[in-house]
């Protein structure tokens, strides 16, 4: 089992026992608070995962306000602009836009507040049938390009 140590800033795993715990990341990253494995399906993303770099953390919080304030900033390749349309696959497919978390409509600083609730493990509110901050989604134009 893989897990986020979002105080430790570490990625860890260990045997489905518990034991062998290993830390398998240690640098880079700032309060994760969820990751998505290689076994993933091809466009599989995490909610709120506004970089695409594998893991929901601050910096995707820091990126919307970039966004949002129309400063530049970078994305993992491949992955959405902040505030792009992008169709995702719950019970059926859902156009949502990229980093608008909380599924209100819009890409705000509110959503960055809900990223850093959720690392803070305070409460999100979210609208009905949003994807929870931190779990993975397929997002149909990441596959077709
Ligand atoms: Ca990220
Ligand atoms: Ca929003």
């Amino acid at each position: 089992m893989y897990w986020t140590d979002s105080g430790a800033d570490k990625i860890q795993r260990a045997n489905l026992d518990g034991g062998s715990v290993e830390d398998l990341v240690t640098t880079g990253l700032f309060a994760p608070v969820g990751i998505a494995l290689g076994a993933t399906p091809p466009g599989a993303v995490l909610w709120g995962d506004d970089d695409c770099n594998g893991a929901v953390a601050a910096v995707d919080a820091l990126k919307n306000l970039q966004e949002v304030a129309g400063l530049p900033y970078s994305q993992t390749d491949p992955c959405f602009g902040l505030g792009e349309s992008v169709d995702i696959q719950l019970a059926s497919a859902t156009e949502r836009i990229w980093g608008d978390v909380d599924c209100d409509g819009d890409l705000d600083s509110v959503d960055a507040l809900a990223i850093l609730r959720k690392i803070a493990a305070f409460s999100v509110n979210q609208q009905p049938n949003c994807p929870e901050i931190g779990s993975s989604v397929l997002v149909a134009d990441l596959t077709s390009g």
